[in-house]
């Protein structure tokens, strides 16, 4: 091990004269230096995974763990009296992602890495991820969140390329992370920023700096606010950046291993997710004509080596760019669009596929369909919803292009990392052959009838929740019962997702206990979530869960059975010990609005039980596990498009029908709440919820919380549910990444 010598250099002292922060900058050394030395993966076909997001989270334990020196070093700083997991508290998060997409996109590259497949990743070094949020007078602030210091994962690399704007061209500089693979060779993540970034016009506890000094701001902000003209485009300035540097790496590279451009599509295959990267397309076939490819062969030979995911039905969620965006932006881009344009005019008479519309806006997913080789969603269920409704049109004149590739999680982060009791539970049952094939968890299925194991496996869950209890005292000065159930919602602020309905749960909850109904055992609804900075009601939906938080905490009535908590700056570090916590996972998303969802995977991995609508990825779940290790409730997804098409849901009604419904609503504007919250915050929410609930909050609230009592019921009885934890784990491995990433391979990039 060479962390002393390291230390001996750094700071010359002793692992035991040393901070933890010491500790981490020399752990960070040791660890960039081994992965250094391991091989690339290599071949003559190379995949680019290119996104706007990776959510990689803080990485040195990952690393450690893909390294196989994990226990090593965890054990010689343990003997110098040192705790890994405080030495872990100096890592900054990079919180390079939003949500589900980006972090998704995190799990592929260790996926990727471990199966030993020829793959990177390409995206922005953003110096300011995901902003940082804090709550003040129960309301959402936010404030930067640098994590890039003097020294940090990324290794710097002479690779420049000016990149041509209109009217002006910015230097674009490549840094590379290395990405381990588990007990196996790296691939790497390479981050494009502009030169001349400059982070001193950010002010320091707040977001906003000038949009339009993109020489400066480039490469400053993930999701820099678009709620403005100027905002906008600076995203169009982003994705071009990112493409147009990706795309000349990706061909240097390829005539680098012998390709002559003409067969471009036999060493590069590009995985485009989500529309952020789709101007590649057309800054390929810019590049291949300037290097003297006729159009014709050129849009044949992009088309054969781009893919496109897929993650989202959500109309507003799919990119549109005015024409004079792009005009502005990227000038060199337009002649080429309109060319694939009149191409699709001149084939099909079908307005709904062409890429320009009336507007003058240029559809970005449509490039990606018409001009890749293959499209995908994200869950069974989701990529039915694409053929069949949202992109039926072009489902009719490509039935080939269309496949379903549902998502995976990273083992390696999200047990053995995440998890090490249960990783150690597992493995004194089954072997250590399931780190590295997921389907071996099945064999736990041996142990359903085993009363002393399913007690171990309480006793595991009862450490993470004393853990968390722990930590969040620590952090965050929230006290929690250990004893409680924990049942937790954490993920993205969106109505889709519904925090409401689960709020209004504990409005309803909160009235039974006040009319002298107690819960057996006490419960704990916990949440995490961040709310898009312009996204008023989602606000506004934190404001009202803040607000029965301290509602609930000063009701000596009600809070010995029931809390609410709403943690603050939810991230991966969080989720990585909320999840093994959990005794209740929810995803109760209106069905068909979520494509997938991941976090339903981590949940069963670490022994939670789902409580969800038919959505995502959760219906595979379902059918994984079967009807009694899940909770199902509300319309199917079939009936809510047909609500949609025929729109006939009316919120109101289901609140002047139903005396309960009716009251937890009016809830929200109590003199009660008023007196703790923002009245025009509370009374927004409210008119939301009464005269447009978009996404039918109150259609399936009744069965919700029908269901909800079921689970809280069923948990009474330890050893049934202890059983349905055990299920849930061994059902999970499906949903490894490398079990996804491995059917990507076979069935689009064939490397
Ligand atoms: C984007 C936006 C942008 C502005 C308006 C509101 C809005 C709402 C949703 C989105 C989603 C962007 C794409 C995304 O993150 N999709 C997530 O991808 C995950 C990985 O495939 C999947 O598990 C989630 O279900 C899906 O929501």
């Amino acid at each position: 091990m060479k962390l002393a010598q390291i230390l001996k250099d750094r700071c010359n002292k002793t692992i035991k004269e040393c901070t933890n922060e010491e500790l981490y900058y020399a752990l960070l050394e040791m660890t960039k230096e081994l992965a250094k030395e391991k091989e690339s993966n290599e071949g003559k076909k190379k995949l680019y995974y290119i996104s706007a997001e990776f959510l990689i989270g803080k990485l040195l334990s990952n690393n450690l763990i893909n390294l196989g020196i994990y226990e090593e070093v965890k054990a010689l700083l343990a003997e110098n009296g040192k705790d890994i997991t405080e030495i872990e508290e100096a890592e900054p998060e990079p919180s390079l992602g939003n949500g589900g997409l980006g972090r998704l996109a995190a799990c592929f590259l260790d996926s990727i890495a471990t199966l030993g497949l020829n793959g990177d990743g390409i995206g922005l070094n953003y110096h300011y991820g995901l902003f940082k949020q804090i709550f003040e007078k129960n309301l959402q602030h936010e404030t930067p969140n640098p994590w890039i210091e003097k020294e940090s994962w990324l290794t710097k690399t002479d690779v420049v390329y000016p990149i041509q704007f209109g009217g002006f061209t910015l230097n674009s500089r490549m840094y590379d992370i290395d990405v381990t693979g588990y007990d196996n060779r790296t691939t790497k993540l390479h981050l494009f920023d502009v030169e001349s970034v400059d982070e001193s016009i950010v002010s320091k506890d707040s977001i906003d700096f000038n949009k339009e000094d993109i020489a400066r701001n480039l490469t400053l902000f993930l999701y820099p606010d678009d709620s403005d003209d100027a905002g906008r485009m600076l995203r169009v300035y982003q994705q071009y950046f990112m493409v147009s540097s990706g795309a000349r790496l990706i061909l240097d590279e390829a005539v680098k291993r012998g390709c002559n451009l003409h067969d471009l599509y036999e060493y590069a295959t590009i995985q485009i997710n989500d529309t952020h990267p789709t101007m590649v397309i057309p800054e390929l076939i810019r590049l291949l004509m300037e290097r003297g490819i006729l159009i014709d062969e050129a849009i044949e030979i992009v088309s054969k080596t781009c893919a496109y995911t897929n993650h989202t039905i959500l109309a507003e969620a799919l990119e549109k760019w005015p024409i004079y965006y792009l005009e502005k932006v990227v000038p060199q881009l337009m002649p080429i669009i309109y060319e694939l344009n009149n191409r699709v005019m001149k084939k099909y008479d079908d307005k709904s596929v062409y890429i320009i519309d009336d507007e003058k806006r240029v559809h970005m997913a449509h490039i990606d369909i018409h001009y890749g080789y293959s499209v995908n969603g994200v869950a069974y269920l989701h990529t039915e919803i694409l053929k069949n409704s949202e992109l039926n049109n072009f489902y009719k004149i490509y039935p080939e292009k269309f496949n379903n590739k549902t998502n995976g999680i990273t083992f390696r982060r999200w047990l053995l990392h995440c998890n090490p009791q249960l990783t150690k539970l597992i493995e004194e049952l089954i072997g250590p052959d399931f780190k590295k094939d997921a389907k071996e968890l099945e064999k736990l299925l041996d142990f359903a009838n085993d009363d002393a194991i399913l007690d171990r496996i309480l006793g595991v869950k009862n450490t993470r929740k004393t853990e968390l209890a722990a930590y969040l005292k620590r952090t965050q000065g929230i006290m929690l019962n250990e004893n409680s159930i924990f049942d937790i919602q954490i993920k993205r602020l969106h109505e889709y997702k519904r925090q409401q309905m689960n709020a209004l749960y504990v409005i309803m909850k909160y009235f039974e206990i006040k009319e002298g109904k107690k819960p057996t055992t006490p419960i704990t609804v916990i949440f995490g979530a961040k709310a898009a900075p312009a996204y008023v009601i989602a606000k506004d939906i934190i404001h009202l869960i803040l607000c029965l938080q301290q509602l609930i905490d000063n009701d000596p009535e009600v809070s010995p059975y029931l809390k609410v908590v709403m943690v603050e700056n939810y991230n991966v570090t969080l989720a990585e010990k909320l999840i093994p916590a959990a005794d209740i996972h929810e995803q109760i998303s209106l069905a068909s609005k979520e494509a997938s969802g991941t976090g339903n995977m981590k949940f069963m991995l670490n022994g939670a039980i789902t409580l969800g609508t038919m959505d995502g990825a959760n219906v595979e779940i379902a059918e994984l596990v079967g009807k009694d290790n899940i909770y199902i409730f509300g319309e199917s997804s079939d009936t809510v498009i047909e609500h949609y098409a025929k729109a006939d849901y009316v919120s109101k009604d289901f609140y002047k029908k139903d005396k309960d419904i009716k009251k937890a609503l009016d809830f929200i504007i109590s003199d009660e709440l008023m007196e703790i919250g923002q009245k025009e915050n509370l009374e927004r929410l409210y008119n939301e919820l009464l005269n447009k609930d978009w996404f039918m909050t109150l259609l399936d609230l009744k069965s919700y919380k029908e269901e909800k009592e079921k689970a809280l019921k069923e948990y009474e009885n330890r050893k049934a549910w202890a059983r349905k934890m055990l299920v849930n784990i061994a059902k999970a491995g499906f949903f490894s990444s490398d079990r996804t990433i491995a059917q990507y391979n076979d069935e689009v990039w064939k490397l």
